[in-house]
């Protein structure tokens, strides 16, 4: 292990310190603070490919990516380029603008459930838009969600939520009116009869289920066979809407999404990160029947200042264009199941109880000896061992998700040098925690 003494953060310490007296926690995002696994973030100065620079010049292996957008490597000099020449047209129109024509066709196109998309600035924006659509077209008002789920803050959703609800242990956020929530239902992932169980007893109540078909905000947790499947089948006879919130999944585990890798097609999707290529795109998408409900189209409401721009949607298209070509999937798949089998190797021959994996590049590891088939289930695994850990990596210049709820994301920039790496440095650290 890189000795504490050369790991140098000075900067970082004087930057975050400086931050905690102008924003709340000192970041724009919770999680971003390190609050779960201890000791002070490092402040970025620059990050390309693979790689994270700091303020004090240290380098770092990146598995963040921006909480997912950078798949294609950060700063990937196609989607720079095309920004550098889209700067020249100006950043936002506020108008009709032919790049979201361009956009909005290759999401069409590759997500099986998507005939109509409307683009917004963030996955937040994109759900809580898809919820109020779920109830307009059905007339009904509840919903179904699953713990450990995290569909972006807004109110309705902050139930038993995953990501930073979860990271934090918050009990449910305050200034949420328990009118809000009292139409979110909950049920454990994986489990289909609490799912029946809560239709029989809400008989025509339900608008829909809405889940994210991989979950990567309880930590990295797969879809049991059948699970998907069995929501469709549910759905369908109760003439409720099924929902898949793709923000993180979408065009990561594939480039058509979890629907497409698992041939369950949802009636409406959001999406965001990667469709923004580190720009705010967030979308939500579907049936043509439904989405006609939306305005001006139709009565249900929604809009957005920036939504559209035409930087944003520039580094959507190259991005998309860049996951379009032969192979990334292939690439993205094999890079990531080497680093996350062999980091379930090197754990489990340093004696620790781990269990893990990986759907394309989408990897995630839990310190626990039990399945994770739910939000109960990763709560079991070990909080401070992971701590450790991630501060072990940190110093041995790897760049993890700091929270055991979030999962790891890899990108097309990752090499067979870096993953050798990686799992180098994680033999030295497991070996001492
Ligand atoms: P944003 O509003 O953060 O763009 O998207 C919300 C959202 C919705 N749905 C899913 C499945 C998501 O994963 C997210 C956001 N993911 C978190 C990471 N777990 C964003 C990182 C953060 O909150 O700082």
């Amino acid at each position: 292990m890189v000795s504490t003494t050369s790991f140098k953060t000075a900067k970082s310490e004087e930057i975050f310190n400086a931050a905690q007296k102008l924003m709340p926690g000192g970041v724009s995002s919770p999680v971003r603070a390190f609050k779960s696994v201890g000791g002070q973030p490092i402040v970025f100065d620059h990050v390309k490919g693979a790689y994270i620079w700091d303020v004090d010049g240290n380098k770092y292996i990146d598995y963040v990516g921006t909480w997912g957008p950078a798949i294609c490597g950060h700063a990937h000099p196609v989607v720079l380029e095309a920004l550098h020449s889209a700067l020249e047209n100006g950043t936002s129109f506020g108008a009709p603008c032919a790049l979201e024509n361009v956009l909005a066709e290759m999401v069409i196109d590759a997500v099986p459930s998507i005939e109509i998309v409307r683009f917004v600035n963030s996955g937040t924006e994109a759900c809580m838009s898809v919820l109020r659509l779920m109830r307009a077209f059905t007339g009904r008002e509840k919903i179904i969600k699953f713990e450990g789920c995290y569909h972006g803050h807004a109110d309705m959703f902050l139930v038993k939520a995953g990501s930073g609800v979860a990271t934090l242990g918050l009990p449910d956020s305050p200034g949420v009116p328990k009118s809000t929530t009292a139409n979110t239902l909950t049920a454990p992932y994986n489990d289909l009869e609490t799912v029946k169980k809560l239709f029989a007893e809400n008989p025509d109540q339900i608008a829909g289920v809405i889940l994210e078909p991989v979950v990567g905000n309880a930590g990295f947790v797969t879809p049991d066979a059948g699970f998907l499947e069995g929501l469709r089948e549910i759905t369908q006879e109760q003439g409720a809407l099924l929902v898949f919130d793709e923000v993180m999944t979408g065009f990561r585990i594939a480039y058509g999404g979890a629907q497409a890798k698992f041939g369950v097609t949802p009636d409406l999707t959001t999406l965001g990160k990667v469709i923004g290529g580190g720009l705010p795109v967030g979308a939500y998408g579907g049936r043509a029947d439904i989405m006609s409900m939306v305005a001006p189209a139709g009565p249900m409401y929604q809009a957005g200042t920036l939504s559209g721009n035409p930087l944003a949607m520039t580094a959507g298209i190259k991005t998309l264009e860049l996951l379009s070509k032969p192979g990334t999937y292939e690439q993205l798949d094999r890079i990531t199941t080497k680093l996350s089998e062999g980091l379930l190797s090197v754990a489990r021959e340093a004696g620790h109880e781990v269990t893990g994996g990986n759907i394309s590049a989408m990897f995630g590891m839990f310190f626990t000896g039990q399945a994770v088939h739910n939000y109960d289930d990763a709560k079991t695994a070990d909080l401070k061992k992971f701590a450790r850990f991630h501060r072990g990596m940190l110093e041995q210049g790897v760049y993890l998700a700091p929270s055991q709820f979030e999962a790891g994301f890899t990108s097309l920039a990752h090499t067979d040098e870096d993953v050798d790496r990686t799992l180098a440095a994680a033999k030295a650290v497991l070996a001492e925690i």
